[in-house]
């Protein structure tokens, strides 16, 4: 399969569609809009964890790998979302949360009843000096160690209390896994997407940090790779057809190539999330600062040039469903917003890797700009809205919470502009947007210029294009304040992609001269207006 000629289509399952009216998106809502999505023109649906789940973290906290939570549907319903998909060229991807499971999961049960078979499928400690094993902060506040009482031993969990970190040391924990992917594999899934997966590998001595948050502890741990070689060897790497990518949070990118390079035989890709970080005071999430459009521009392209030069491939995204919408983060500008949604798009999709659209990013859906805390949903923003109001306002907490929430992008698809906008028919789970001039998807179809158009074209252009599917890629313009600008060549082609990420025109100092104009967000001349891009392609 050739990994530049594809493009991935995120779904949020719980906020995609509702086909039986409970406010909450199933998996034959998905089918509903099987139609649609082809028109789109992608290839593969990556589908967020839709199994059984108490949904402390939407599903990121599994009970059992093997079934579907009810509220989603019936393994009849997942086989028919198999066939159907691939009657409209649709493959279908599923998420692997490997990191941990729900302390829901029978396998924890059993450790809580005392069976050291699955006290040694978790990651359990003694306490030190009468406290927990190690200093390590939980991703979403608060301590990684959890007590048990009846055992005398705290369980480690990275993410929410309820995901407790599976214990990868053990053969016996890898070949569970290696099963949960060959089961999916038989239904005829073509694809996964493995839930940070670089943190599976943990220290053999756990120790305080007295720098950090305990990441760089168990961030691309020791075994990692050897535990994704074996994985691949032992499930999809058996079909060279599965495609494959990895969530990796907070990596290098030296160890990225050594996940995604060509012959590594790990995975065909990684979402690493540097580029993501450009608005982040002294890298933390919770501190805000205004986005650093040069950081991003370096950050993108040492990316670009770093994974094409050991042959390895990047996953090409801006959004997903952890991450505020990037057309009300990086550039943000109400009398714009239409053009800054395509100018982002093509500034991804032009390059080299396989992009990813989140839901509703193909038709401009912005940040929903919820005004008190009860409208959100998300454990992390509720917890941290607790820690952040330890030093600061109502008003400063709720403006850090508004900007970084992950709700921001799990609002309802707006299929139209009903009631509850196309997405269902009673109140959704989660509240509707609090802005003005929502954008719908019935009405983009319709509409020439619209952003569906737009990523209509872009996706149309990397299947028509070998160049963008293999060409080298260099940075144009490495000092210029405002343009993110670069260059791809194959054989005697070449592309050359200008966007503009501010609102003043700009005069871009490029000769081309018999380059054809495959793409544009406005009308041609001879600057790029505010938001402005241009693909220009020469044979
Ligand atoms: O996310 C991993 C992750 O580290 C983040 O993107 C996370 O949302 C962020 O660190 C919080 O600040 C993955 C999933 O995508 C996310 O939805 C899950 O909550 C998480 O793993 C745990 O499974």
């Amino acid at each position: 399969m050739k990994l530049g000629s594809q493009v991935v289509y995120q779904i949020y399952p719980k906020s995609f569609c509702d086909s039986n009216h409970d406010g909450w998106g199933d998996l034959n809502g998905i089918i509903s809009k099987l139609d649609i999505l082809q028109e789109l023109g992608v290839d593969y649906l990556w589908i967020t964890p839709f199994f059984t789940s108490p949904q402390k973290d939407n599903g990121y906290d599994i009970t059992s790998y093997y079934e579907i939570d009810r509220r989603y549907g019936t393994m009849e319903d997942f086989e028919n979302l198999v066939e159907q998909a691939s009657k409209h060229n649709i493959k279908i991807m599923l998420d692997m949360v490997f990191n941990h499971t729900s302390t829901t999961h029978q396998w924890f049960q059993k450790a809580l009843q005392g069976d050291p078979k699955y006290q040694d499928y978790y990651i359990f400690k003694s306490s030190k000096d009468g406290k927990a094993p190690t200093n390590w902060v939980s991703k979403f506040g608060g301590s990684a160690w959890e007590y048990v009482e009846t055992l005398d031993q705290y369980y480690l969990h990275l993410f929410d209390v309820t995901q407790a970190d599976l214990n990868w040391k053990n053969p016996e924990v890898r070949k569970e896994m290696a099963n949960v992917v060959n089961f999916w594999m038989k239904k005829g899934v073509k694809g996964f997407r493995f839930d940070v997966v670089n943190l599976i590998s943990k220290p053999d001595v756990f120790e305080d940090d007295y720098i950090g948050d305990g990441r760089r502890f168990y961030t691309d741990g020791k075994h990692v790779h050897e535990y994704l070689k074996e994985l691949n060897e032992n499930s999809f790497g058996k079909d060279s057809e599965i495609l494959t990518v990895g969530e990796m949070s907070s990596t290098s990118l030296q160890e990225c190539i050594g996940y995604a390079g060509k012959d590594a035989h790990e995975l065909n890709m990684v979402f690493s999330f540097h580029h993501l970080k450009v608005d982040y005071l002294d890298g933390q999430k919770w501190k805000l600062k205004p986005f650093d459009f040069m950081e991003l521009k370096q950050l993108l392209s040492s990316w670009q040039v770093g994974m094409m030069e050991h042959d390895a491939w990047n996953a090409l995204f801006y959004n997903n469903h952890d991450q505020p919408r990037a057309n009300s983060r990086f550039v943000s500008d109400e009398k714009y917003m239409d053009k800054i949604s395509k100018m982002l798009a093509v500034s991804i999709h032009m390059s080299r890797g396989t992009p990813y659209i989140y839901q509703g990013e193909e038709i401009g859906m912005s940040n929903p700009e919820y005004q008190t805390i009860e409208e959100f949903r998300d454990v992390e923003s509720i917890n941290y809205y607790h820690i952040l109001r330890k030093d600061h306002t109502h008003e400063e907490t709720m403006q850090i919470i508004r900007a970084r929430s992950r709700d921001n992008s799990r609002t309802v698809m707006q299929w139209n502009r009903d009631q509850y906008m196309g997405f269902s028919d009673v109140e959704p789970w989660i509240p509707l947007p609090k802005k003005e001039n929502l954008v719908a998807y019935d009405e983009q179809l319709k509409q020439d210029d619209s952003v569906f158009k737009a990523y209509q074209k872009l996706i149309s252009l990397r299947k028509q294009y070998a160049i963008i599917q293999d060409g080298d890629y260099q940075l144009l313009f490495k000092d210029d304040p405002s343009i993110y600008a670069y260059q791809r060549a194959l054989d005697h082609e070449k592309l050359i992609v200008l966007c503009n990420f501010y609102d003043k025109d700009v005069d871009v100092n490029i000769d081309v001269k018999g380059m054809e104009c495959l793409y544009t967000n406005e009308d041609q001349s001879t600057h790029l207006g505010p938001y402005g891009t241009r693909v220009y392609y020469q044979k």
